[in-house]
């Protein structure tokens, strides 16, 4: 009923969709009433929650000043409010007189809860709730094995994907068509992340829809059709696109995405270039993989995918942990990383499957940790892709690497970092060692008497002989 009736107010609702383009519930919001309020509710269950921090906060704060200007230019107006959005919303639907709020779907356990709160407080007050998928291509129980099930391995899953068409990106929001009243208020935005309890100690991942454009434009004009080879090596900051924040917040749309994928696709020259482009789009299906995973299997956000693996008996030390945490393990490609992470908010894919498979696989620590501290730290932290990747590396989870596929951090060093480039920037007490001992510097104990480089804590060696039999034991 609601789908052909037009209605005189509707509230668009944003949480992790912050664009006037290519946004599902926005548009429809737009286009089937007489007015839409733009809302946004700052929320305090999220913002105490022990996995957020500050880098997340802050490019959340950028992307809604960029959102309330490029609302304000079409006329718009953005409603800013704090509190539990179940009673913001039925107060503001009472006020505004709004017959609708609209709002585009997350799948996060937490969400889920809210969304059914706000339905049923919106219900009580007469005012309807409806949401829309946005955020993916396929959700929840859109692409299924022929017999009907969730898959839970990614290659079929992939391939079940890519025999669908691409969808369209959906028309930018227009001009308002009225006012908004003046009477409806809203707060002012923070001056900065410290304002809602979350000081930055870096600079600023680059934030906002103008920002997710430029990152876009230039990676699908370039650097897709060298990403086979160019995705793997951390020192080129280029390699990769760095969409996962705008993709996390929403500040661009995977549709919008494979739309100029396709484009590039077709201007692709060579076999390589148009493997670039059909690599990048599989790590797209794996954000749509593991959200699907995330919806019908939520226990993986309390435990492991495959539940004999909640019996590990993890027997690392908590030095460990913090010698981890603050780059201090001497293994240089691990402690860079970490360096980097803590620095800037963001960690380079291969890196992030080095440091998670030594945090399990050498120092023997619950990926769960490893979970948490990610996800206190990342600017794109999300919670299906990062739960996915640290049970991909720990071996619990769907597509696990199998437990016994332990990397070894000096290899990989050699291998993705082979002049030492990006260890240097991370480790200012590794600068004056050559090439070919960067990455093993305690193999020559001068290095490490000049600077204050610490030893390694482990032997890689040893603890892959212990880490085999801690998984053994729970296998049976
Ligand atoms: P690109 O290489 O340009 O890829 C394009 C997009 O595809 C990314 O922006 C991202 O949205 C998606 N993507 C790429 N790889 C993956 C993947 N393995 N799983 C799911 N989506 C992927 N990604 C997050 O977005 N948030 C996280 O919290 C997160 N935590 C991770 C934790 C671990 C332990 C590991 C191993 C991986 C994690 N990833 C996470 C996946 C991946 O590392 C990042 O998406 C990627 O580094 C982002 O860089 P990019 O935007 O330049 O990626
Ligand atoms: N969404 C909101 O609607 N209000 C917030 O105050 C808010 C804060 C926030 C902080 C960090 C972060 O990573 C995300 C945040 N989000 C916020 C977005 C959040 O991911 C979505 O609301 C999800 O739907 C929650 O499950």
């Amino acid at each position: 009923m609601l789908r052909s009736a037009r209605l005189r107010t509707i509230i668009h609702w944003f949480r992790r969709d912050l664009r006037v383009s290519d946004n599902t519930s926005l548009h429809e919001a737009f286009t089937r009433s007489q007015t839409v309020i733009p809302f946004f509710c700052w929320d305090d269950a999220i913002l105490r929650a022990p996995d957020v921090g500050a880098a997340r906060v802050a490019f959340l704060l950028q992307s809604l000043e960029s959102l309330a200007r490029n609302l304000e230019a079409l006329g718009h107006r953005l409603i800013v409010r704090r509190g539990a959005p179940h009673e913001q919303l039925a107060l503001l639907a009472q006020e505004a007189k709004a017959e609708a709020v609209f709002a585009n779907r997350d799948y996060e356990p937490y969400s889920r809860e809210r969304d059914v709160r706000v339905q049923q407080a919106l219900g009580a007050v007469g005012v309807q709730f409806q949401s829309f998928k946005d955020s993916v291509v396929w959700e929840e129980r859109e692409v299924l094995t022929g017999t009907g099930g969730v898959y839970t391995v990614f290659t079929p899953y992939s391939k079940a994907w890519r025999l669908r068409a691409r969808p369209e990106p959906r028309p930018r929001l227009a001009a308002a068509k009225s006012p908004l009243p003046a009477t409806i208020s809203s707060l002012p935005l923070p001056a900065a992340s410290a304002d809602l309890g979350h000081p930055l100690g870096h600079e600023l991942f680059p934030a906002g829809e103008k920002a997710a454009k430029v990152a876009l434009d230039a990676f699908v004009e370039r650097k897709v059709f060298g990403y086979a080879t160019g995705r793997d090596h951390p020192a080129d900051d280029t390699g990769t696109s760095r969409l996962s924040p705008h993709l996390r917040f929403g500040t661009i749309n995977v549709r919008t995405l494979l739309k100029r994928l396709g484009e590039a696709r077709s201007r692709a020259t060579s076999e390589d270039e148009r493997r670039g482009c059909d690599i990048w789009e599989s790590e797209l299906i794996w954000r749509e993989f593991y959200a699907q995973i995330l919806v019908n299997h939520p226990h993986v956000a309390k435990g492991a995918f495959r539940p004999e693996y909640d019996r590990l008996e993890w027997s690392g030390r908590e030095e460990w942990f913090q010698a981890w945490c603050a780059g201090m393990t001497g293994y240089p490609i691990v402690d860079a990383a970490m360096r980097c992470l803590n620095a800037t908010g963001w960690m380079h894919n291969r890196l992030r499957m080095v440091v998670s498979m030594f945090l399990t696989k050498d120092l023997l620590i619950s990926w769960q940790r490893g979970e948490r501290y990610f996800m206190q730290r990342l600017v794109d932290g999300d919670l299906a892709a990062n739960n996915g990747g640290w049970q991909w590396s720990a071996g619990t989870g769907t597509d696990a690497a199998p437990y016994f596929r332990i990397f070894n951090p000096t290899s990989q060093a050699e291998k993705f970092d082979a002049d030492g480039r990006f260890v240097r920037r991370w480790i200012p007490e590794l600068s004056g060692v050559p090439d070919d001992a960067v990455h093993e510097p305690w193999k020559n104990p001068l290095w490490l008497s000049r600077g204050r480089y610490p030893r390694p804590i482990v032997d890689h060696a040893v603890q892959r002989e212990r880490c085999l039999a801690m998984y053994k034991a729970v296998r049976g």
